[in-house]
């Protein structure tokens, strides 16, 4: 009998891609589509609509559904075995959400394997624009539930992370007010992971704990909905989302509609779907406390695995483990990442990656002192609104230049030592840190990186980590469910092959951060 695959779907902000693995844990087949290019006729721009007031991001729900059909027909094209499929799960880009019209349930139960979906779906949503991650029109609405609760860090306490803009409870906030009709009509809300779930399985799929965690609706720690949250945001709220499950849950089986379109075997179940942060920590196998990951990107991002939550209001994000029902994430997400590092490199490199490695050989670990800060975009952690460069000599005084291996110094290194700073004040404390994103490519960047953290770090080739994520989690929630039990994510990826050591820490150097620990964050906060 030809072996069983798991498939993992990612609908993401630009895209809807498929990854699929055997039970080696190997990767069999990829397939993507691309919204702006292959859904024309949905007019968006890099996936998503931007309102007038320039705060405002959308995407149509019926292009999420286009797509499922889309990228399921090139599978089928590619003569991809979709009978050998034992489990599917997902990923979506976080916080989106999208509104059932009252009576979709039973449009999606009745789906009819003849017609595409979107034709069957077109009625199905009281809400045609749903608000993306990219949105910040809603910060009075974040006030409103700041104020309600008392103030950030009870927002934070509560929900993992202070009232944030693009997080779904503050959007339906402002859609209840703002589409009063649009909400009334609204049977269930879905965030864009357990809306691609529901599409696949014919019902309302449940939210996951772990995306559930962008809303600023659930207590983290009880892992259900907040009371106190829900009254703040909206009237009805607790019937229209339905009760979260557990992320690596199974939620049932795959609808006929794929069965007789695309041959899926009646049995592959489907397990809930969750974020895509989430499904990349799942992708990167962060499940012990102390397993870090960071993302060198156009903003960087470090997350991790967390036994305990320690929110903080001004830094960054938990959520609920997608891997371990008694387990967090912790998040924290940086604007100023490739781009910043780009700039210096432009400046006193000319341009070349090879040029800015060799000024970062010629100095010291520490700089000798001279710290730099460099907000070549408004900075999310911490919170600076300002962009510019703030620079520091030895002495601890500003001053207005570096000499050029001091700036490509400066640059790296202050940016190691902020992550360093905030993810320790969330609790996280890295053991191995894997790095991910083009930037990771760049040795010399690793080095400072491990010196800085003290601690070995890897390097992860495989790209699109949410979609394997996805994958992986199909393959935990499956084998969770034929064992009758929860089995450790760790145990079912064993077979995983391991990633490639890039750098070791020095401990003298890593003595030198430490101590320059203290100091950077002083002068951090005199800017701020
Ligand atoms: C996370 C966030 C984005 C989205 C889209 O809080 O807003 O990373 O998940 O990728």
């Amino acid at each position: 009998m030809s072996t069983p695959l798991y498939l993992g779907l990612d609908s993401s902000t630009q895209s809807l891609k498929a990854v699929a693995i055997d039970d080696r844990l190997g990767v069999v087949a990829e397939f993507a589509v691309n919204y702006d290019a292959d859904l024309p006729e949905f007019k968006t721009t890099g996936g998503v609509h931007r309102g007038a007031d320039g705060l405002t991001v959308t995407s149509p729900p019926l292009l999420w559904v286009a797509a499922l059909d889309l990228l399921f027909a090139r599978m089928k094209e590619a003569r991809f075995p979709f009978a050998r499929v034992v489990a599917v799960s997902g990923s979506g880009q976080q916080h989106g959400s999208v509104f059932f019209r009252q009576g979709a349930r039973t449009t999606l139960a009745g789906l009819k394997a003849t017609a595409p979906l979107r034709d069957q779906l077109k009625d199905a949503f009281a809400i045609g624009a749903s608000p993306v991650w990219m949105d910040s029109s809603t910060t009075r609405q974040c006030l409103a539930l700041e104020t309600a609760l008392g103030c950030p860090q009870a927002v934070a306490d509560l929900t993992g992370s202070r009232a944030y803009e693009r997080f779904t409870g503050n959007q339906i906030a402002k859609l209840a007010k703002a589409e009063p009709a649009g909400y009334e009509a609204t049977e269930r809300i879905t965030l864009v992971s357990s809306f691609v779930a529901s599409l696949l399985i014919g019902d309302y799929a449940p939210i996951d704990v772990s995306d559930g965690s962008g809303m600023n609706l659930l207590d983290i720690r009880r892992k259900a909905w907040a009371p106190r949250a829900l009254a703040a945001t909206a009237p009805g709220l607790d019937a229209r989302l339905g009760a979260p499950t557990a992320s690596h849950a199974t939620i049932g089986r795959i609808h006929p509609y794929y069965v007789g379109r695309y041959g899926f075997a009646t049995t592959c179940q489907v397990v809930a779907f969750s974020g895509d942060n989430p499904c990349s920590l799942a992708g990167l196998r962060l499940q012990e406390p102390g397993d870090v990951a960071i993302s060198l990107g156009t903003s960087d991002t470090m997350f991790g695995a967390l036994r305990e939550p320690r929110p903080s209001a001004s830094e960054g994000h938990i959520f609920a483990s997608p891997v371990d029902p008694d387990g967090y994430m912790a998040m924290i997400v940086y604007k100023n990442g490739s781009l910043t590092r780009e700039a210096i490199r432009d400046a006193v490199a000319e341009g070349s990656w090879s040029r800015f490695e060799a000024l970062l050989a010629k100095g010291v670990p520490g700089n000798g002192g001279s710290i730099g800060f460099y907000y070549k975009e408004p900075e999310i952690t911490p919170p600076v609104l300002k962009t510019g460069t703030h620079r520091f000599g030895p002495d601890g005084r500003p001053c207005t230049a570096f000499a050029p291996e001091a700036e490509v110094r400066a640059v790296v290194e202050g940016q190691f030592l902020s992550m360093r700073l905030h993810s320790g004040n969330v609790g996280l404390k890295p053991v191995q840190i894997l790095a991910t994103g083009g930037a990771s490519a760049n040795r010399s960047i690793l080095q400072v990186m491990s010196n800085v953290f003290g601690v070995p770090v890897f390097t992860a080739t495989q790209p699109n980590s949410a979609a394997l994520g996805a994958a992986y989690r199909a393959l935990h929630g499956w084998t969770c469910a034929a064992q009758g039990r929860f089995v450790p994510f760790a145990e079912v990826m064993k077979a995983a092959p391991p990633f490639t050591r890039a750098a070791m820490p020095d401990t003298k150097a890593n003595a030198v951060y430490t101590a320059m620990l203290p100091v950077y964050a002083k002068l951090e906060k005199s800017i701020g």
